[in-house]
């Protein structure tokens, strides 16, 4: 069990105690869990973790990226506003729970960090790989063209820990910021140069949902897609509302003997409620990463309902970001 997980459950189960009647605001309120975890009565966290693991509970692991400290982990922008342009460079540290800046990492994924940015309108997503300084800074270049407010996620491992983390920080880039409504659901995203990604399966809130996305070009299957990141695609879903970070792994890895190249990529995400969220598929194909987006809604459609049939008229057409 992931130590997201124990502690999401932990959290839930101290609301469960105290009797509170909290919204789901405050169960993923920093003060919250620190409280939980500062708490010098382990015996009690001991307890608690044994009464959510009942057989009846069904909690899900706290999402990541809505706390900019978790574990004692920290994700520090060197600024919190940037000045819009294509390549703003955006630099941050990892402080430890010694307070010094992380500089020993984990390969997930093959990188020892994944940085995503994207607008709070869930709009300019991107997903960049920045390089680490000797002293544990952070950089990488980011198209900040389109002011707006940005949330920043760290996707990382640090060397020692049971399981990753992901932290969110926001970053302000001045200027005209006109938000875009989320696009409705859809189940076939256009991409440029011919591609076109076709979602199936139902994001079930609570529970690990397999999600198949095809990839076809010019109306052909790619059968050919190319490893990136460890995978023939690289899934990130955001909550849409407050940009929850959720858990998605693919099945299967490239060599593996069983995984294909295509045109097919399985991925399960967890949902942690029902509601909107944003889909960010990165695939390689011919050496370029492509990004397809999509929405999803969890949580309506009944688990014996049939998908339902792709309707042309709701394709979306999607630009993509630099590789
Ligand atoms: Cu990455």
């Amino acid at each position: 069990m992931s130590t997201a997980l124990k502690i999401g459950g932990y959290t839930l189960g101290l609301l469960a105690v105290f009797g509170a009647a909290v919204g789901v605001g405050a169960a993923v309120t920093p003060a919250a869990t620190s409280a939980a975890t500062s708490s010098p009565e382990t015996k009690s966290h001991t307890e608690i973790s044994a009464m959510t693991s009942a057989p009846t509970s069904d909690a899900a692991p706290l999402p990541g990226g809505l706390m900019v400290s978790q574990d004692g982990y920290t994700l520090r922008l060197a600024d919190r506003t940037a000045t819009a342009g294509p390549q703003a460079p955006l630099r941050f540290q990892i402080l430890g729970p010694d307070g010094a800046p992380v500089t020993g990492y984990q390969t997930e994924h093959d990188k020892d960090l994944h940085l995503i940015a994207v607008r709070r309108d869930l709009s300019h997503f991107q997903h960049v790989h920045p390089v680490l300084d000797v002293e544990g800074t952070w950089s990488a270049p980011v198209d900040l063209s389109a002011p707006g407010e940005y949330r920043v996620f760290a996707d990382f491992t640090p060397t020692g820990r049971d399981g990753g983390l992901v932290l969110g920080a926001d970053l302000a880039v001045p200027g005209t910021y006109e938000p875009v409504p989320l696009p409705e659901p859809v189940t076939v995203a256009g991409v440029v140069d011919g591609y076109q990604v076709t979602l199936a399966g139902d994001l079930v809130p609570g529970q690990a949902s397999e999600l198949t996305l095809t990839v076809s070009k010019d109306g052909v299957p790619v059968t050919d897609l190319q490893p990136y990141l460890a995978a023939y695609g690289h899934l990130v879903a955001l909550r849409a509302g407050d940009l929850a970070y959720l858990h998605v792994h693919p099945a299967g890895e490239p060599g593996d003997g069983v995984t294909p190249a295509g045109p097919g990529i399985t991925f399960y995400a967890t949902a942690p409620s029902a509601g909107d969220y944003r889909l960010f598929l990165d695939f390689r194909h011919a050496g370029v990463v492509r990004t397809a987006e999509f929405t999803v809604h969890a949580g309506e459609i009944p688990a014996d309902a049939t998908v339902p049939a792709t309707d042309p008229s709701t394709t979306a057409t999607t630009t993509i970001p630099a590789p």
